[in-house]
């Protein structure tokens, strides 16, 4: 039955990253953060596994919770990309973080970061490097600022 052949059909994700960034670090910490849009056009769900740069020790995907009132972050093993969907990567909700920087990055540089996911495999980004202000974040977003003080000096 040729036709069975025929009525197959492959479903598969197919991602679209857009507006990466990371924040330039402040001066002590030695940690920051990077953000993106993550876009699955596909009719397939995909699982962001893994991001790598050679400017840190270590990259870690996290969640941020709000428990009893105050901002958590939650290391992510993985996060899962529906099919046509599209996924925030920001300070609030899921986002990325730079541990251990090896190198120093300040605004205006542009860092190389690959994205591993389980089914589209690596994709190799340029990370702008952008300036963010504290201030800014301390009257808009308070669980931010909170969220800013855990990454920045518990670590
Ligand atoms: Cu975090």
């Amino acid at each position: 039955m040729y036709s069975c052949f025929l009525g197959l059909s492959f479903a598969s994700p197919k991602i679209v990253v857009k507006h990466p960034w990371i924040m330039e670090p402040p001066p002590r910490p030695n940690a920051t953060m990077m953000g993106m849009i993550v876009i699955n056009e596909g009719d397939e769900a995909d699982k962001l596994i893994g991001v790598k740069t050679d400017i840190a020790r270590k990259v870690e995907i996290h969640k941020t919770v709000i428990e009893n009132g105050v901002a958590k972050m939650v290391h992510q093993e993985y996060v899962k990309i529906p099919p046509r969907s599209k996924i925030e990567f920001k300070h609030h909700g899921y986002h990325i973080m730079i541990i251990g920087l090896e190198k120093r990055i300040k605004a205006g540089d542009k860092v190389k970061v690959k994205l591993v996911f389980e089914k589209s495999g690596e994709s190799e980004l340029e990370v702008p490097v952008i300036k963010m202000h504290m201030m800014k974040y301390n009257m808009e977003h308070i669980d931010e600022q909170q969220e800013m003080k855990m990454h920045m000096y518990e670590r």
